[in-house]
């Protein structure tokens, strides 16, 4: 605690900083510094480095599961090894916000501050999603903001030379008669270099490495811990299973930015696709954190049973959504097939509102023939017929709008309150949400 000998009104500049401490600090607060920075300025950097070190060590015990967003690395093969962080990613996806904060884990997604987000898709500036963090002040300003691609963009020729070709029951075109083979149109390079392109982008952003899910499949919650998320009141419930799915949505906001071609569509479509296709990506990642043995699901760390989901009020969703799970772990999918069939689902181009079908359409049709050059290669081309179709997806994804517009006429105002800006942006209608 410092106090002034003057009037607290001591002129405070470079030479004369050193007179009165009060007024200092005072003057750095009003400036917008954090108590921490301010804080912080005055340790010298022994002391700092060591105060980062244990920073970084507490953090290391925190990402005991969670996968790194990391820049590409140059092996293709393995989905398995560990990657460094990326400096030009968010701090929403470290979590050194949240230790330097004094936050735990889990309370990290729901320090989005509110902020204005473009409610209608429509002639709206470039702009895409930025995580609040509470060490870059100007990212507070706003959410959605230019950003530039993560990956060089697709040499238009290799686009033109598609023909469309859509069967609109499905996400991947299963009629090969109208549809030349893929080597006759892009070359097995080009192929692969897609591949590659999505591959990374999915090992970048898929929030929980695989094998670490793995390791943890078999730690579920204990009948006390079932009982207290059964007892708790619906809406704590729901505001707690809406911050974990807008922060899973935000790793999948990452991911449609790596695709090659994805930022260069118009703000309007590449919002329209993130808005259509946010939930679907998620009930298709989902299968990756899902256990069909016992059938649970990694939720807060642990493996989770469907009992625990009951305040929230929507066992029939949560029900098909555990299904769904069901079918995507039988085809017993690899981390390039889910990566594929996450990227075909977000570039879909009989997505309603979107102002460039042909392009989307486009890039679409390279995707397919490049997710089938693959499954060639692993023999793996009976999965085709097997993945849900569009319409199994689009009924779940109905349903959550539908339990969540029941929940709020239940609970009018919490949505809107306590909600994460990017789930109210993506999931209520203009006059819930303004
Ligand atoms: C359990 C969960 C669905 C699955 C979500 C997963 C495991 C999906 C894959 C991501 O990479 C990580 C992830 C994060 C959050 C998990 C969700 C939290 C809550 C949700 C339940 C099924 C309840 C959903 C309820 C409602 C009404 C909000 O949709």
């Amino acid at each position: 605690m410092y106090s002034c000998s003057q009037q607290q009104s001591c002129q405070i500049d470079r030479s004369s900083r050193n007179r009165c401490q009060h007024c200092r600090l005072q003057k750095c607060l009003s400036l917008g510094m954090s108590r921490d920075a301010v804080k912080f300025g005055r340790m010298s950097k022994k002391q700092r480095d060591i105060l980062l070190a244990e920073v970084q060590q507490h953090r290391l015990k925190e990402q005991k599961t969670e996968a790194p967003i990391s820049p590409c690395s140059a092996d293709p093969q393995s989905l398995q090894s560990p990657l460094a962080s990326s400096p030009g990613l968010p701090q929403a996806f470290s979590h050194t916000s949240a230790a330097w904060s004094g936050h735990s884990r889990w309370e990290s997604c729901c320090s989005l501050r509110p902020c204005t987000l473009p409610r209608a898709p429509l002639q709206r500036d470039p702009l895409i999603l930025q995580p609040h963090t509470s060490e870059n002040p100007q990212m507070e300003k706003t959410c959605f903001r230019d950003l530039q691609p993560h990956v060089e963009p697709a040499r238009p020729s290799v686009f033109q030379r598609l023909p469309p070709c859509q069967n609109p029951d499905s996400y991947i075109n299963l009629s090969s008669g109208s549809c030349p083979a893929p080597e006759c149109m892009m070359s097995v390079g080009e192929l692969d270099l897609l591949m590659q392109n999505i591959v990374f982008a999915h090992r970048e952003t898929c929030q929980f490495r695989q094998e670490n899910l793995q390791v943890l499949r078999w730690e579920t919650f204990s009948q006390i811990e079932v009982q207290s998320f059964q007892q708790k009141p619906m809406d704590q419930m729901w505001e707690r299973c809406v911050c974990r799915v807008t922060d899973a949505i935000q790793y999948i906001v990452e991911f449609a930015k790596r695709l090659s071609g994805f930022m260069e569509l118009s703000a309007n479509d590449q919002i329209v696709l993130l808005k259509a296709g946010a939930v679907e990506l998620l009930l298709v990642r989902m299968s990756r954190a899902f256990n069909c043995h016992n059938s649970t699901i990694f939720f807060e760390g642990k493996y989770a049973q469907l009992e625990i989901f009951q305040s929230l009020g929507c066992d029939e969703l949560i029900a098909s959504m555990f299904d769904l799970c069901h079918s995507l772990c039988s085809l017993n999918l690899s981390e390039y097939e889910i990566a594929f069939f996450c990227a075909l689902i977000l570039l879909d181009p009989s997505r309603p509102w979107l102002q460039d079908k042909q392009k989307v359409e486009t890039l679409h049709r390279k995707l397919e023939l490049s997710f089938r050059h693959l499954l060639r290669r692993t023999h793996r081309e009976a999965i085709l017929s097997k993945l849900p179709q569009k319409g199994r997806l689009l009924a779940i994804c109905q349903l959550h709008m539908e339990k969540l517009s029941i929940f709020h006429q239940m609970y009018p105002g919490i949505a809107w309150e306590r909600f994460p800006p990017l789930y109210k942006e993506l999931f209520l209608s203009e006059p819930e949400n303004s």
